[in-house]
């Protein structure tokens, strides 16, 4: 884009989306209300791993407003393939059959084991709790190392192993680089089980339609996928099943996934004839929607001694919990490049062993792989420039990839980034030498309250595409997308995008888009999405693609638009094509001013089709599907300020400053929106979540007393900032937002702790930086 075409992107232009959303007018799945809707509640195993001896459904049929029961046994027959794993990283990855409920074993608390169907909601819940299940219960394991040892409870017994795939990564003359290195730094660090809260839990409704057919409303980060999925898993033809993501509240990855709830009421639609409606309870969300992260690391460090690092090791003990889900097994995988962060490091190796335990099963949440990779590599980095005495931004510095495009030892191509500008700003805005002399005078008074400061420089890798590249991995699916334009005659837009919003406002940003590329003001855009009868293809929103991929799909379409527009505005004015100039919507007859036609005035031309170029189809519409080269690599400096009390061990956040950046900005207000709940999901990740469960399984802390989320309350007002290096393989200069504060936050906020606390000792502590934890490692620190 040009500058004068630039109007709006780049311009804070305010989310046309959230009208509707904030004042009530939102339709989210629990707003439906269609005639003759039935209850869906499913019964949950309270144990983690137990056999089912029998269940006795009985007096749950014969209770009020009942309509059916059912359990496994009664569905067999309704499932024609397992649930899907679209992502067997290995050849031999061991992937047991996985039904929407649990036949003879249940495997984690939360797996489904009957579900009940009611006239009302209340009716169901009453009757679910009348359903007898006879337990035997079996020795269960959650920690993702024991799980992996000889003589551990086996999860799943028939696989005779708890470890799904081990996949591994490395460079050749890897060992001979770690044993020529001066130092070799190694630190094990656990990242604990997460639970994603969207604001709202998952919910479906599915309507039996004529002749067989069925709509699935979902919230749903993946209309389409599920489409195909649910599909196939019910042997039913693709063109039978509407999927509807309607008004999404939020996913963060969890809704990236095909759920047993989905396909137990598209089944049970069909089989009762009614629609049928599931919402889910907050505390069923702690335990029946997937979980995030459960990695042990260990990751070594090699380098010389003036600080060159030279070789990287990560091996990584990643939990599955206790079954595959859609991406489960690939989650550490799209970590597995970017180990060596924005640094250059020519030796390297990763190895992932996927365990199961009897935990829920843990897929794809914010960042997925990457924040898991970039936590370890970050902490890693401060304690080796205590190992050699470098200063830990100068040996961040000294490693920085600074060419570009640069080959990483990983095996992919960064195209751009400046990660040098980006700390640099970052050191600007932050005035470090005030940090450190506030800490240093603390220090000197012994206050109780002392200060640090925690760096994070980073990179990542989103834009979940190129088809290619997915597939040597194994992934199932592609990774392009698609977006049409449509010309109305009366002068409005209309975009049908394959992206599906749940929080991204695209709506907006697209809009933004076609306004300046077709010349028109983002109102008279309408976006259309999330509706497969509407938009017929699309692979939607994850791994931060929509703007990298989707929004150069739309921008391809928005170059077809012009061009055919040309050829109709050269008929019509009667020159050549060439002698036709474009600029925001209007092309103009080179040296002659006053001759000119806008794209609204081709798009009524092209309706009225009365003199259009000889063969020239009617309407202004076009389509476009990218699959771009390579993936998108934003990148950045972000640093954490907090204040430890040392006699409590509350860690407190007194200032957050990030830099990004992300190249071209579209909306620079949704940028800072994504970047600030990004960082907040980093932060609480640090600071104040984790799913507990005890050596039983029971998770110990599924509902929001237990299981701390920070509000405002608990944060600071962030400080952003950005730097713009475009990437060069989209058409203008856009990368992906969504996740780069979920990955930057982490490692700074534990670093600025580990800061706080230096002169007393303390080189360690586990996420969540608890009171406890940071009080007992003061203490140990002491003895
Ligand atoms: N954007 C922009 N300029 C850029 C980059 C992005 O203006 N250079 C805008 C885009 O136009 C889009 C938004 O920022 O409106 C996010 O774009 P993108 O980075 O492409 O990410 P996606 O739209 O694909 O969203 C997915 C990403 C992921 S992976 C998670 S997890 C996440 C996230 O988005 N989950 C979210 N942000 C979320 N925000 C909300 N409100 N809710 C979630 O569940």
């Amino acid at each position: 884009m040009s500058a004068t075409e630039t109007r709006f992107v780049g311009a804070p232009v305010k989310r046309k989306e959230d009208g509707p959303l904030l004042t009530g007018r939102g339709t989210y799945v629990d707003n439906l209300d269609l005639p003759g809707t039935v209850a869906m509640v499913v019964v949950r195993s309270p144990y983690a791993h137990a056999r089912i001896g029998s269940i006795d459904v009985s007096a749950a049929r014969a209770a009020e407003g009942v309509v059916a029961v059912y359990t496994a046994a009664d569905l067999r027959d309704d499932w024609k393939a397992p649930m899907p794993c679209a992502w067997p990283v290995t050849e031999d990855m061991k992937n047991p059959p996985h039904y929407p409920l649990a036949d003879s074993v249940v495997n984690y608390q939360g797996d489904g084991v009957a579900v009940v169907v009611a006239d009302t909601r209340s009716h169901a819940i009453d009757a679910a709790e009348l359903v007898e299940v006879d337990y035997e219960p079996l020795p269960a394991v959650v920690d993702v190392e024991q799980a992996a040892r000889d003589g551990a409870p086996l999860v799943h017994e028939d696989l005779g192993t708890n470890v799904s795939y081990v996949w591994k990564l490395e460079t050749d003359a890897f060992d001979a680089a770690v044993s020529s290195a001066d130092v070799v730094v190694t630190r094990r660090y656990y990242q604990p089980p997460l639970i994603p809260n969207a604001m709202e839990t998952r919910g479906v409704v599915a309507r039996p339609e004529p002749g067989g057919d069925v709509t699935l409303w979902s919230a749903t980060q993946i209309p389409h996928i599920l489409r195909v999925l649910v599909a196939a898993t019910l042997g039913m033809p693709e063109t039978k099943l509407r999927v509807v993501a309607p008004d999404v509240g939020g996913g963060f990855g969890s809704k990236l996934d095909v759920y047993a709830e989905e396909l137990l009421a598209v089944a049970l639609a069909r089989r009762l004839g009614s629609p049928v409606k599931w919402i889910e309870e907050r505390s069923e969300n702690a335990v029946a929607t997937i979980h995030g992260r459960d990695f042990v690391t260990t990751l070594e460090l090699a380098a010389t001694k003036d600080g060159k690092i030279t070789a990287i090791r990560a091996n990584v003990h990643a939990s599955m919990g206790a079954y595959l889900q859609l991406v489960t097994p690939g989650v550490p995988l799209l970590g597995a490049w970017i180990y060596a962060g924005p640094y250059a490091i020519p030796n390297y190796s990763v190895t992932f062993t996927g365990v199961f335990t009897n935990t829920t099963p843990t897929d794809a949440y914010r960042g997925a792989g990457r924040p898991e990779a970039t936590y370890v590599l970050e902490r890693t980095m401060d304690a080796l420039a205590r190992e050699l005495g470098i200063d830990r931004l100068e040996l961040r510095r000294r490693n920085f990839i600074a060419e570009f495009p640069a080959q990483i030892a990983s095996g992919l191509t960064i195209d751009s980034g400046d990660y040098h500008a980006s700390l640099d700003r970052l050191l600007e805005v932050l005035d470090l030498d005030a940090i450190q002399a506030d800490q240093a005078a603390r220090r000197e008074r012994g206050d109780a309250k002392q200060i640090g400061v925690g760096f994070s420089t980073y990179n990542e890798m989103c834009g979940l595409a190129p088809s290619r590249i997915l597939g040597a991995v194994r992934y199932a699916a592609g990774g392009w997308e698609t977006a049409t334009v449509r010309c109305l005659p009366t002068g409005t837009f209309q975009v049908v995008t394959g992206t599906s919003p749940h929080g991204q406002g695209h709506e907006t940003a697209w809009s933004q888009i076609v306004a300046d590329q077709l010349g028109c003001d983002p109102s008279e855009v309408e976006v259309l999405h999330g509706d497969t009868s509407i938009s017929h293809a699309g692979l939607d929103t994850y791994g931060s693609r929509s703007l990298p991929v989707g929004g150069a799909a739309l921008f391809r379409a928005g170059e077809k638009i012009v061009e055919k527009a040309r050829d109709i505005v050269a008929h019509q004015l009667e020159v050549s094509a060439d002698d036709l100039e474009y600029d925001a919507g209007t092309f103009t007859v080179k040296g002659s001013p006053d001759k000119s036609m806008t794209i609204k005035g081709a798009a009524w031309a092209a309706f009225a089709a009365h003199n259009l170029p000889d063969g020239m189809e009617p309407g202004l519409e076009a389509t476009a599907t990218y699959d771009p080269k390579n993936f998108s690599w934003p990148g950045g400096a972000h640093a954490a300020v907090v204040e430890v009390d040392t006699e409590t061990g509350e860690a407190r956040l007194v200032r957050y400053v990030a830099v990004d950046d992300v190249g071209t900005v579209v909306n620079p207000l949704i940028v800072d929106g994504q970047v600030h709940g990004g960082i907040t999901q980093g932060i609480a990740t640090a600071l104040y979540e984790e799913a507990i469960y005890d050596e039983d399984g029971n998770l110990a802390n599924g509902n929001l007393a237990t299981y701390l989320l920070p509000s405002a309350a608990e944060l600071p007002s962030y400080e952003l900032e950005r730097t713009e290096s475009k990437a060069t393989d989209h058409p203008f200069g856009a990368k992906g937002v969504g996740e780069t504060g979920t990955i930057a936050a982490a490692p700074a906020v534990i670093n600025a702790v580990l800061d706080a606390l230096s002169h007393l000792g303390v080189t360690d502590i586990q996420m969540p930086a608890t009171p406890e934890r940071v009080w007992r490692a003061i203490e140990e620190a002491r003895q």
